[in-house]
């Protein structure tokens, strides 16, 4: 019998031809081929280094070679694709953490031609064209680790991998014994969706810089690509705008609860994107609009239809706030924002929330809808809207993101048949939120409890009726911060929930298995334990003693 496997073009899995007794079968890859000298599987073997099949998310196929480990020593240099600055930085990432946890001095010198000896190479050659931009190919042999790929993406994705595939002591601060041991094999890798998101309501709570990118740093790890921050709602607005100064300094001085809120300078929006883009994360800033803007309204009068302005608002009612959609400084508001806010960000998109409008009629949201749409297209972004927006006319590369508790909308299953792109945020399933049980201190309760498995035991693309994979740009896992108050708060509700998240939004369906899962997530305790990571240790899942 003979294996190939081969890369279909996109978001399925990988295809291996079979060939037995002469009659070739065409098969998805799902399980151990028994007896093949080729073995992808889907379920941990034991060995003495953590197992290639261990990794969150669960890769496209990963095929251990027997008995093979490769291990790093004090002598272990990083090689990088020379001429390339990005993969050089991901080298740069990769020896920083190798040389805190190992203590060794990790070298970073460009790759000879050839295969090198005792090495762990970062190269932008050689990898299937299959993977795409953001897959690689891992192979670690006894002398070497290579990760291949098309694109500096690609090459970071693999790096998260491979820190996965070193004992959970690789991410401690301080220099530990090891041994450091990578068991033998290939990964070949690749993500189902484009879209694979997180967002952080930092209106709600204000959260400094430096929690969100510490949030960066974990949801990069599991290859999340896309963060989201909601930037301004009824209770604060938090980034500054040069040309109506008050929404920051006056709008963003109080949040829920009363406290004194806080907001990002130019400078600190900057820094943010560009931790972000070092970790391929996209920052996709939104400004919620017409309602949810109590803080915009409160702090300049003539923004209200009746000229008066609101007192700021601290409790967590929705709905109550409109911009006002009759009066034309409403727009040259949104346009000034949305240009300063557009200058500031290199990813396509803006997201304009048009969610839970309930103070502006059903005809004013379709004319304001309508308009604001335009105005973001003029600063040469897409617009993203929550899913309410499919009640207006929309651009047909505005993308719609659901966040219902139901599994039918006729509407957003109308507009995806009409060609609108919708990502996946359904309340019940991925608002990190909302409390995993009765007992849970932090979160709301709206959308119902969700454990683990909750979050896990759902297919984005076949959740929706009307709405199939094709419409499916990806997944988002919201946390709203009513409730959360600190980086403790911020982790404790994201894990372990963001980790199945994101394996939704990047493993093929021919992976998805609970037991698994919950395996490979229980390995992930410890990681998080050395990570200094306050998770909630789910009864779900088997942790690891001492996790
Ligand atoms: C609904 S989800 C909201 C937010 C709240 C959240 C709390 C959505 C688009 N709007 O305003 O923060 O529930 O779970």
């Amino acid at each position: 019998m003979s294996v190939e496997v081969r890369f279909p073009p996109h978001r399925q899995a990988p295809e291996a031809v079979m060939t037995i007794g002469g009659v070739r079968l065409l098969t998805t890859v799902i399980l151990t081929l028994v007896g093949s000298s080729v073995a992808p599987v889907a379920v941990a073997t034991e060995t003495a280094a953590v197992s290639l099949t261990s990794v969150v998310p669960a890769p496209v196929l990963a095929t251990p070679a027997t008995g093979v480990t490769y291990q790093i020593t004090a002598t272990t240099t990083i090689y990088t694709e020379p001429g390339s600055p990005a993969a050089a930085e991901i080298a740069g990432q990769l020896g920083a953490i190798l040389r805190r946890s190992t203590g060794y001095p990790m070298p970073i010198v460009d790759a000879p031609s050839g295969t090198p000896a005792d090495g762990i190479a970062l190269l932008l050659s050689g990898a299937p064209a299959g993977v795409g931009n953001e897959g690689y190919q891992l192979d670690a042999s006894s002398t070497s680790i290579a990760v291949r790929a098309n694109q500096p993406a690609g090459l970071f994705a693999g790096v998260q991998t491979l820190r996965q595939l070193l004992p959970p002591a690789v991410e401690s601060a301080t220099a530990q014994p090891g041994p450091w041991e990578v068991a033998g094999g290939r990964i070949v890798d690749y993500p189902r969706f484009a879209h694979r998101g997180a967002m952080l309501d930092v209106a709600r709570h204000f959260l400094p810089v430096s929690v969100v990118k510490r949030y960066i740093d974990e949801i990069a790890l599991y290859k999340v690509n896309r963060l989201h921050l909601h930037l301004s709602d009824d209770q604060g607005w938090r980034i500054a705008v040069n040309t109506w100064p008050n929404l920051a300094v006056y709008g963003g001085s109080t949040q829920v609860g009363g406290g004194t809120g806080g907001y990002y300078t130019h400078d600190e929006y900057q820094q943010i994107v560009a931790y972000a883009a070092a970790r391929y994360v996209m920052i996709v800033p939104e400004i919620d609009m017409p309602g949810h803007t109590n803080a915009a309204l409160a702090s300049y009068a003539e923004l209200n239809c009746d000229g008066v302005a609101p007192k700021l608002y601290t409790g967590t009612k929705v709905g109550f706030s409109s911009l006002c959609v009759s009066k034309e400084i409403t727009y040259t508001f949104i346009d000034q924002v949305l240009g300063e806010i557009a200058a500031l960000t290199p990813g396509p998109y803006l997201h304009l929330g048009g969610d839970e409008a309930s103070s502006t009629t059903a005809s004013d949201y379709a004319t304001f809808m309508n308009r604001v749409q335009q105005i973001v297209a003029a600063h040469g972004k897409t617009v993203v809207g929550w899913h309410d927006i499919v009640n207006a006319p929309t651009l047909p590369s505005t993308v719609a993101q659901y966040w219902g508790t139901s599994t039918a909308n006729a509407a957003v299953a109308t507009a995806a048949q009409h060609g609108t792109k919708i990502v996946m945020s359904p309340a019940n399933r991925s608002y990190l939120d909302m409390k995993y049980n009765s007992r849970t201190r932090l979160g709301q309760r709206w959308a119902g409890f969700i454990d683990v498995q909750d979050a896990y035991g759902w297919n984005p693309g076949a959740y929706l009726t009307g709405v199939g994979e094709a419409s499916v740009l990806g997944v988002e896992a919201p946390l709203w911060t009513e409730t959360i108050e600190t980086v403790a708060d911020v982790e404790y509700m994201a894990f372990p929930r963001l980790p199945a998240i994101a394996e939704l939004g990047w493993s093929p369906t021919s992976t998805h298995d609970w037991t698994s899962f919950s395996q490979r997530l229980g390995a992930q305790g410890p990681r998080w334990r050395v990570m200094g990571i306050n998770y909630y240790h789910s009864t779900q899942v088997s942790w690891p003693t001492a996790s």
